[in-house]
């Protein structure tokens, strides 16, 4: 009976390991340069979440508190986290990021290392936590929380003293082991002129961080799990490398040059991936004067474009009002986005259509991949073959003005230049060149009609690893 099923086994066993070998007849390409954890891989994927700003600032119209606001002022009496939840859920975000603590120092969960706190606040008689109502609220959205610490702090006295980095670094302890789990954790680099001098302690903030959520992106000028991108406009580099040289350089102002954060460096030693912050109003917080200036439907697509578009992830700030709620305005431009980039990426007009490559590795990378619609399945050339073209054709005259690409980020950036060109019945027309690729890049283009696109790859830095390429027609903005 023993020895049967060891036959069996053995059988299995070689049929298995043939299978194998029928299916991966190429080597695997090896990693190119710096990549990605599987954390910082999951977090790429998240492309899309939300940004909020609240706290006494909500209430004293500023953009920057002093820190010597009455807590009292703090009093949000309608506050409704699952209403931010529920919003960013329908919104198609992945996660809610909120201001823990702003740079006035004011703490929106009862710290015990401050007395400027929701617990010195009008608010629920301080008794309330808002840390603890919106990470409830994001699990039962199925959403990941995250949260903002600002390391300039206009209220606590021992800012300015060596002191500072502990009770600072104690505080996000707090924070880390009490609402999370926590997926990112945000370090803001700002600070005003002539402000007291701090040199903080980022090792020891970083490993407080890890030591909770080892799963946590750290993000900041430098990460070290994501990057600032260098203006807060919504516009990535069109070049964007996803990896960054750190070395000798910090936060804040021993931060690498903005331009240099907007494009990372080719070859640069870390992944550190770019995130795009930028906020649906001209201000970070709430303000009644802003009701009528929430960024157009155009706006949001243009910025989506040059974030999620542009190798980036997009945290849009959605600032809570006084009453503690999302104002329908901004919901409402919110919903009116998610419909539009549901339309526009609804149909891709490439999938299931012939693609041809100049080469291919061998199966199991095969041209086919591309427009499989699965991310986790890859075309390369394999080997020491760089330059390759790709041609997709759509069997008849099609109307089209996106195009997607992705590389297969798990095997490191590779393509730093690709045309794309046309058919149009007689010839092939250039359509437009460009730089960078990495985990998607968006090309938005008025329409065309084409049955036949080429993408050619130039000189990339090792054989080209692509997983998907779409084709789509986005609906026109109204
Ligand atoms: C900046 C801050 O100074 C702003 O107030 C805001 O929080 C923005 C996201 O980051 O550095
Ligand atoms: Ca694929």
């Amino acid at each position: 009976m023993k020895s049967i099923q060891n036959l069996i086994t053995a059988a299995v066993f070689s049929l298995v390991s043939m299978t194998n070998t029928f299916a991966q007849s190429a080597a695997a390409p090896k990693p190119y340069g710096a990549i990605p954890t599987k954390h910082q891989l999951e977090w790429q994927d998240m492309e899309y979440y939300m940004f909020i700003h609240f706290g006494p600032n909500t209430f004293t119209d500023k953009e920057w508190g002093h820190g010597d606001e009455d807590p009292k002022v703090f009093n949000p009496t309608k506050l409704d986290a699952r209403q931010w939840a529920r919003t960013a859920k329908a919104a198609g975000m992945k996660a809610i990021i909120i201001t823990a603590k702003h740079h006035d120092g004011f703490c929106l969960f009862p710290s015990k290392y401050s007395t400027h706190t929701v617990r010195e606040s009008a608010w629920k008689n301080g008794k309330g936590d808002v840390l603890k109502e919106l990470s409830a609220a994001c699990k039962e959205y199925g959403l990941k929380f995250g949260v903002y610490l600002s390391p300039w702090d206009r209220n606590h006295p021992k800012y300015g003293t060596p002191e500072y980095n502990d009770i600072f670094a104690k505080t996000l302890k707090e924070v880390h082991t009490q609402y999370g789990p926590i997926f990112e954790q945000w370090f803001d680099g700002a600070k005003g002129q002539g402000e007291k001098k701090q040199d903080y302690d980022f090792p020891l903030f970083n490993s407080i961080v890890y030591a909770h959520n080892p799963q946590a992106i750290i993000f900041s000028d430098i990460g070290p799990g994501a990057r600032w991108m260098g203006n807060e406009n919504g516009i990535a580099g069109e070049t964007n490398w996803s990896t960054l040289n750190t070395d000798g350089f910090g936060v804040g102002a021993d931060a690498p040059k903005a331009s240099v954060l907007n494009t990372g460096d080719e070859d640069g030693k870390y992944w550190i991936p770019a995130e795009v912050d930028v906020s649906i109003r001209p201000g970070w917080f709430y303000s009644a004067s802003t009701d009528d200036k929430v960024k157009t439907l155009e706006q949001l697509v243009s910025i989506y474009n040059t974030s999620v578009g542009r190798n980036s992830n997009l945290l849009l700030n959605v600032p809570v009002n006084r009453d503690g709620l999302i104002h329908p305005n901004d919901s409402t431009r919110l919903m009116e986005l998610r419909r539009y980039l549901d339309a526009s990426f609804k149909t891709n007009l490439a999938k299931g259509k012939k693609v041809t490559t100049s080469t291919e590795a061998g199966k199991g990378y095969s041209a086919q991949n591309l427009t499989d619609g699965n991310p986790k399945t890859y075309w390369t050339t394999g080997g020491k073959v760089k330059n390759a073209t790709i041609t997709i054709d759509l069997g008849k005259p099609t109307e089209l003005n996106r195009i997607v690409l992705r590389e297969y980020i798990q095997l490191g950036q590779r393509v730093r230049s690709f045309m794309v060109q046309y058919w149009d019945g007689k010839n092939y027309k250039l359509l437009d060149e460009q730089t960078t690729i990495g985990h998607k890049r968006i090309l938005a283009f008025p329409a065309i009609t084409s049955s036949k696109i080429k993408i050619t790859i130039t000189e990339p830095k090792a054989a080209p690893v692509l997983s998907e390429i779409g084709i789509y027609k986005a609906p026109p903005l109204p």
